[in-house]
């Protein structure tokens, strides 16, 4: 199975580390370097229509898309996080194709980064474990099969299992439920 990452180069620096945690994530489950390719863009603004051109190809079995969109001083966030999350949905639904929102979306640049690899994990290893068990799931479909095994889980979700997850000072003492941003 082949994969892509769409990295939106705004905050790049930021965006570097969601790209380092999926790619570890699609190492982690033994895809070699020719099954996965990188591919940047301006923006979270132009995630979907890469991700759409990507999934036009029919070579990806998933692509995972990342950025981070961080509050301004004026409503450009909202329009730009929304169609982010809008498209890349499109795109999935459109061309069938495992295609998941690895975007940080905070109102500081902190949040960013606690976000990117910090206390509050990596955006980019979630989606694309996502992509994975997405992927997978498609296949077993197209296969003949009922869906997912259940007892493939992700390496987030066992991290999160055995408590290796890193809480903030808001969020000690009530664990965070999984997934929540
Ligand atoms: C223009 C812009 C702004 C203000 N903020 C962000 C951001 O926080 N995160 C991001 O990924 N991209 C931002 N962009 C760029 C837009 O995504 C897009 O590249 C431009 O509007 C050009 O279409």
């Amino acid at each position: 199975m082949r994969f892509a990452i769409v990295a939106a180069r705004f905050n790049e620096r930021i965006t570097q580390r969601l790209v380092a945690g999926a790619l570890g994530a699609l190492r982690a489950a033994r895809l070699g370097p020719d099954a996965i390719e990188v591919h940047w863009v301006p923006g979270s603004f132009e995630l979907p229509q890469a991700a759409g051109h990507l999934a036009a190809t029919g070579r990806f079995a998933g692509i995972v898309c990342v950025g981070v969109v961080i509050r301004g001083q004026t409503p450009h966030f909202e329009h730009i996080a929304r169609e982010a999350a809008a498209g890349i949905r499109q795109v999935a639904i459109e061309y069938g194709v495992p295609t998941t929102f690895g975007v940080i979306t905070s109102l500081t640049e902190e949040q960013a980064w606690a976000r990117a690899g910090g206390e509050v994990g990596n955006r980019g290893e979630e989606a694309a474990e996502a992509a994975l068990q997405m992927a997978e799931w498609v296949r077993s479909i197209q296969d003949g099969g009922t869906g997912l095994n259940p007892r493939r889980r992700s390496a987030a979700n066992e991290r999160a299992s055995r408590g290796h997850v890193h809480l903030t000072q808001a969020t000690r003492g009530s664990r965070r439920p999984q997934g929540t941003r």
